[in-house]
Formats: C-alpha cells, sequence, structure tokens
C-alpha cells in the first residue's frame, strides 16, 4: 500500500517541491487548494494528473475534519498560510486566522477524527524577529516582530502541545529563508531576479525596494523540503531548524544578482517607503547542526549559486509568462 500524504500550500513555492519528492518517493500525494477566480496552479500544473487535489481552507474547520476523515493520510505537511510578512501588517487579523488558528483547526481534525498522521508545521526563522542571539538554534528564545510572526509562534507552540498532550508525532520545522526559481514574486530575492530578467529584456528600467541593508540567511527550497520530509521519518518527534549558516544583506543580494546579469543595480534601484515595515527584523542566521546530526541534512545550494539559479531562471522567462519548472 502507498503511503498517503496530505499538504496544506500544495500551490505554493514549498508544496510544489514537496509534491514532486513525495512522488519520486512513491506516495499517494493529496494537496488541498483554495478556489480561485483564476488560475493558481501553475506551480504544480506539471504534476497534474499525478496529485490528488482537493479543494478546502485553513480558516474552514469543517472542510479540514471532512478531508482527514476521508483521506486518512499517514503525513500531514501544513505549509499552507498567509506567508508574507509586510502584508501581515495590513491583513493581521486573517493572517491571525489562517496561519495561527488554521494549524489549530487542522491538529484538531486529525485528533478528533483519530488519525494516525505524522504532522509537519512549516514554522519560521520569523519567529526569531529581534533575535536575541546569532546564530539561532531550536533553543534560542523567540520574539516576533510581525502579525506573521506571532501567529507562527502560536503554531509552533501548538504543535508542540498536541505532541506533549496527544502524543501526536507532531514536528516543527524552523526554516530560515528559502528561495528558487518559484518563489513568490513579491519576495525580495525573486523581485530582485525578475526585475533582473525584465531589464535585460527591455521591459523594465527601475526597481523599487525598502531597506537593502536587512540580513538573510538564505537556501533552497528544494533542499529544505527533502529536510522537512526527514523530519517526518525521524524515530522520535523533535524540532529542527533548517539554516545555510550564512547571512547575507539585500544589498549583497542585489550586488550578486545584477552582477550576474552584467548590471549595475544602482542604475536602477529606487528606494520606496511603502516596503518599510513597521517593525523590522535585522539579521538571520541559523545553525542547522542539530538537523545535520540527526536527519543527516546538510544545504546543497549556497548563496551565489541560489542566485545565479534565480536570475537564469528569470532571465529566459517572458513578461507574461509565469512558468514554474
Ligand atoms: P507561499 O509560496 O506563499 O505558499 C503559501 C501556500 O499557502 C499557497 O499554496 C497558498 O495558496 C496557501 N494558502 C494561503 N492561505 C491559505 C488558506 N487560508 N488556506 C489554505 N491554504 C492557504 O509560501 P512558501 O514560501 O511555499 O512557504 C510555505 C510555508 O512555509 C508557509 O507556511 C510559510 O509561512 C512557511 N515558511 C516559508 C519560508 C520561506 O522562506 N519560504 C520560511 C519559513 C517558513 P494560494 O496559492 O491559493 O495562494
Ligand atoms: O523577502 P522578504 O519579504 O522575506 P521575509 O520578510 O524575511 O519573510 C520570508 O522569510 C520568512 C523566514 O524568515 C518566512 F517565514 C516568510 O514566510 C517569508 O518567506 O523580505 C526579506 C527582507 C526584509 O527585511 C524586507 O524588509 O527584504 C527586505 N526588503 C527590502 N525591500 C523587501 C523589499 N522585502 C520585500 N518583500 N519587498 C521589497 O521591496
Amino acid at each position: 500500500m502507498k503511503r498517503k500524504a496530505f499538504i496544506t500550500g500544495i500551490t505554493g513555492q514549498d508544496g510544489s517541491y514537496l509534491a514532486e519528492i513525495l512522488l519520486e518517493k512513491d506516495y499517494e500525494v493529496f494537496g488541498m487548494v483554495r478556489r480561485s477566480s483564476s488560475f493558481n496552479t501553475a506551480r504544480i500544473d506539471h504534476i497534474f494528473g499525478e496529485v490528488e487535489l482537493v479543494f478546502g481552507d485553513l480558516c474552514d474547520g469543517s472542510v479540514l475534519n471532512q478531508l482527514m476523515r476521508t483521506i486518512r493520510p499517514d503525513e500531514v505537511y501544513n505549509l499552507g498560510a498567509q506567508s508574507h510578512v509586510r502584508v501581515s501588517f495590513d491583513v493581521p487579523e486573517y493572517t491571525a486566522d489562517t496561519d495561527a488558528m488554521g494549524t489549530l483547526r487542522l491538529l484538531d481534525a486529525i485528533r478528533e477524527e483519530g488519525v494516525q498522521a505524522r504532522f509537519y508545521q512549516a514554522s519560521s526563522s520569523e519567529m526569531f524577529g529581534k533575535a536575541r542571539e546569532i546564530p539561532q538554534t531550536e533553543e534560542t528564545p523567540f520574539h516576533p516582530r510581525s502579525p506573521y510572526g506571532v501567529s507562527k509562534v502560536f503554531s509552533y507552540w501548538i504543535t508542540r502541545n498536541y505532541r506533549e498532550a496527544y502524543g501526536m508525532f507532531a514536528v516543527n520545522g524552523i526554516l530560515f529563508n528559502h528561495e528558487s526559481p518559484r518563489r513568490g514574486p513579491t519576495f525580495v530575492t525573486r523581485k530582485i531576479t525578475r526585475a533582473v530578467g525584465a531589464i535585460l529584456r527591455g521591459e523594465q528600467n527601475e526597481l523599487r525596494l525598502g531597506n537593502l541593508d536587512a540580513k538573510r540567511d538564505w537556501g533552497y527550497a528544494k533542499d529544505y523540503m527533502d529536510g522537512a520530509w526527514r523530519m517526518l521519518q525521524a524515530d522520535e518527534p523533535d524540532d529542527f531548524v533548517l539554516a545555510t549558516g550564512e547571512t547575507h544583506s539585500v544589498e549583497e543580494f542585489l550586488d550578486a544578482a545584477f552582477g550576474h546579469g552584467g548590471l549595475e543595480w544602482r542604475d536602477y534601484v529606487q528606494i520606496d517607503e511603502r516596503y518599510f515595515r513597521p517593525a523590522e527584523v535585522d539579521v538571520l542566521i541559523g545553525d542547522y547542526s542539530k538537523a545535520k546530526e540527526k536527519l543527516g541534512w546538510e544545504p546543497n545550494v549556497r548563496f551565489e549559486e541560489l542566485v545565479r539559479m534565480m536570475v537564469d531562471a528569470d532571465r529566459e522567462r517572458g513578461k507574461l509568462e509565469e512558468h514554474y519548472l
């Protein structure tokens, strides 16, 4: 019998890579999608016939119960979220409903329906926020700086609580920023690499950005989804940081991306206050030694290669085209 995996957020960057990884391992893959007035499946169109898509929403508890009852998955990956930090200041209540309450609804659906599923929660380095130590580990205290970060802290703790209270195999992957050619176009890395492509094609001559001093630990999304799968194969449920252990500023990303396109970013970039945040996370850098020791996980793709991969993909894409292969 094939193992069954259920993924929320399958249409997102991470969900698409995870679905591919699970199909390669011969899982039966179920993905929850939201009804949209336009197509929202571009990242998974190439595996459309191989996955089973079901409609649902993390804000709708009754459908989560029904899906757990009928599918009875062996593994549940909760990747669905309003995942944009800046946007979470504009829609804090919706962000909390999806990113905090949504996790509780899903955990409770598993418990109430008596499903023996292992559960993965997409926790985030954004929880460290105004970070108390460098680098950040599984033991670093949280100090979230956005409605998104606060919601993810709730989800982190409710996942641990269901593990401790009900003996569920429920884990938190505390993932630092991870990117790819499939990254959403409004996150800073992809915004930059898309701009490089568009400038080289003569379609754009300006790029408006916010804080260039922020530093992030940027890895490759596919590596991180392999790590998420490994967490659910462990002997015991536990929480793990996935990171590269390197940090770079947005300005360094600009240097690398524009440099790879043979361009000077200062000729194109304008600072625009709209992209500043009411509270910022200045520096993130993760220590992944626990994942290395206990899961045998290490990042394969480092900063320079990641930037080149993203710029090359965006150079090849046309203006109106959003193919994610
Ligand atoms: P993403 O590309 O923004 O994908 C988010 C996914 O969640 C999409 O499939 C989206 O559906 C779905 N979604 C949004 N609201 C939902 C709702 N109310 N109910 C059900 N599904 C909903 O995000 P990602 O980069 O793949 O990240 C995956 C997860 O990891 C997220 O939980 C994110 O917060 C977390 N995370 C990401 C990073 C990172 O650097 N990428 C780091 C740490 C943690 P639509 O396609 O319909 O919008
Ligand atoms: O690319 P970002 O929007 O990512 P951010 O805020 O770090 O969040 C991402 O990583 C988290 C993990 O730590 C995830 F949990 C979360 O879901 C998401 O995937 O912004 C990165 C930095 C910020 O400091 C921001 O202020 O880039 C700065 N920035 C500067 N100009 C900009 C821009 N960010 C965006 N999105 N757009 C700009 O124009």
